[in-house]
């Protein structure tokens, strides 16, 4: 892309209203614009950074075995009622009526979508178990939309749904969803710890939040602080063919230490488990949460299937969100500096930055025209700066996008054929030739497992 063709507007000041990092280097990167208060645009170079997000989200539930769909992001109030939800769900939930006075609700979450769904076409354990995930708008009516797009009203959520024939099978379910978490957070990045949770609205015993340590996060959390470093399970595990026991053992190893969140936290249990050297109290985001809760939706809403027995059963259920919206938010939290952003090579928007510092000089031009041609052809994705503004503002423009390599292209370096390589994260700078920049900027996105 070049930059004299992109719609990237970027904000001199920072807004007032911004109290987070994320928050003002979304608003001043030119990434989002809000509307009211937690609904926001998406711009470009936001669209592009979540869209990368949601993808590695769908790798990983794909490569666990859950399968994609779509759910509208309007539901009738009718299975709510069926549900008993609708009226619990309380101010949250944003209501509509047709024009024909029907109830319709703009969805938080699609339990009981799915449960009709599935009631609708399975009728035996023997086509269970199923594992469905949608990537979908939610619209939660907060009482204090705030942080941008870490607390929004409208916000992209993926959000999988579980049915399985018994409580057995659904843990299954359970650990292959709790697996793919940590390795999905761990592909853009970022060290979430697996925390029990309270279950709130949704309901059920079994549950854990995954949070980011942050200072800015909402929550407060307590654990273990080995829990920190402790590695992702890799993405060679074997979720279609494996022994169950293979999965619970590695959802044990990472939940036998202590880590909650400051609803379930028990001091004297804390202080107990948790030699003093080790014990963590900070603050984190939550990007995703995952439920195991039984029949409470199947059974109000006779999602039930025949089992093995010849008796009916209803389908043991298990929901699971990540907050896609809110992790761009949650990644730039996590990753950045006083001059902006510093974006982890797996979700950048764009590969690597081309600062032209002479727009006009043949030879500039044509060495720029080069590398982004062929950074282009190699599926880097360069952003080619071709913009007539003077070397500071492209400096600080592309630190602040915080692309994680840059090449700098100027007259004084190609008098010797070079041009500068700069390291976003690290500011080492190297001198190469256009085609060692080339390679060298290749070979940097050629490996990104873990
Ligand atoms: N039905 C369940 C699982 S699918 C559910 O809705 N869980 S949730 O309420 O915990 O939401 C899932 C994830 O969505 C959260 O972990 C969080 O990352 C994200 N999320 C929730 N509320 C918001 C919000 N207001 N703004 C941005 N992201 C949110």
């Amino acid at each position: 892309m070049r930059l004299s063709r992109y719609f990237l507007p970027l904000l001199k000041e920072t807004p007032a209203s911004a109290e987070i990092a994320s928050h003002r280097y979304m608003l001043r990167a030119g990434m989002i614009k809000q509307h009211s208060a937690g609904i926001y645009s998406w711009l470009p170079l936001g669209f592009k950074v979540m869209k990368k997000i949601e993808q590695i989200v769908r790798e990983e539930q794909n490569r666990a075995g859950a399968v994609e769909m779509l759910m509208p992001t309007i539901q009738g109030a009718d299975l709510w009622q069926e549900s008993g939800r609708y009226d619990d769900y309380g101010k949250e939930m944003l209501r509509i009526t047709d024009r024909a006075g029907r109830e319709l609700l703009y969805g938080p979450t699609n339990e009981e979508m799915l449960t009709d769904v599935f009631r609708t076409f399975v009728r035996s354990y023997k086509e269970l178990p199923q594992l469905l995930y949608h990537i979908q708008w939610k619209f939660r009516d907060e009482v204090r939309p705030r942080f941008g797009v870490m607390r929004g009203r409208e916000f992209l959520m993926k959000d999988a749904y579980s049915f399985d024939i018994d409580m057995d099978a659904a843990v299954v379910s359970y650990n292959k969803m709790f697996i793919a978490y940590l390795n999905t957070f761990a592909r853009m990045g970022l060290k979430a710890i697996p925390m029990q949770a309270d279950t709130g609205p949704i309901g059920g015993d079994l549950s854990h939040e995954f949070l980011i340590l942050a200072d800015t996060g909402e929550s407060e959390v307590f654990c273990h602080a080995d829990l920190v470093d402790m590695p992702a399970p890799g993405l060679d595990v074997d979720f279609a063919n494996g022994d169950p026991n293979d999965l619970q053992s590695l959802v044990d190893e990472r939940t036998a230490l202590y880590a909650r969140t400051d609803e379930m936290h028990e001091p004297s249990v804390f202080e107990s488990e948790v030699p003093r050297s080790k014990r963590l109290s900070a603050r984190g985001i939550e990007v995703g949460h995952i439920f195991c809760f039984g029949d409470k939706y199947s059974k109000a809403m006779g999602a039930k299937v025949m089992g093995p027995d010849g008796k009916e059963h209803f389908a043991q259920m298990g929901s699971y969100g990540v907050g896609v919206s809110r992790l761009v938010g949650g990644i730039i939290e996590a990753s950045h500096d006083d001059a902006g952003i510093i974006w982890p090579k797996s979700v950048t928007p764009f590969g690597v930055g081309i600062i032209n510092l002479r727009v006009g000089d043949d030879v500039c031009d044509k060495t720029c025209e080069d590398i982004y041609n062929q950074l282009c052809a190699a599926g880097v994705d360069p952003l080619y700066d071709d913009k007539k503004d003077r070397g500071g503002v492209k400096f600080s423009r592309m630190d602040l996008i915080g692309l994680p390599y840059q090449i700098v292209v100027g007259p004084r370096g190609l008098k010797d054929g070079i041009v500068e390589i700069k390291d976003r994260k690290t500011g080492e700078r190297q001198n190469q030739s256009p085609e060692a920049a080339i390679a060298f900027i290749t070979a940097q996105y050629a490996d990104m497992s873990l």
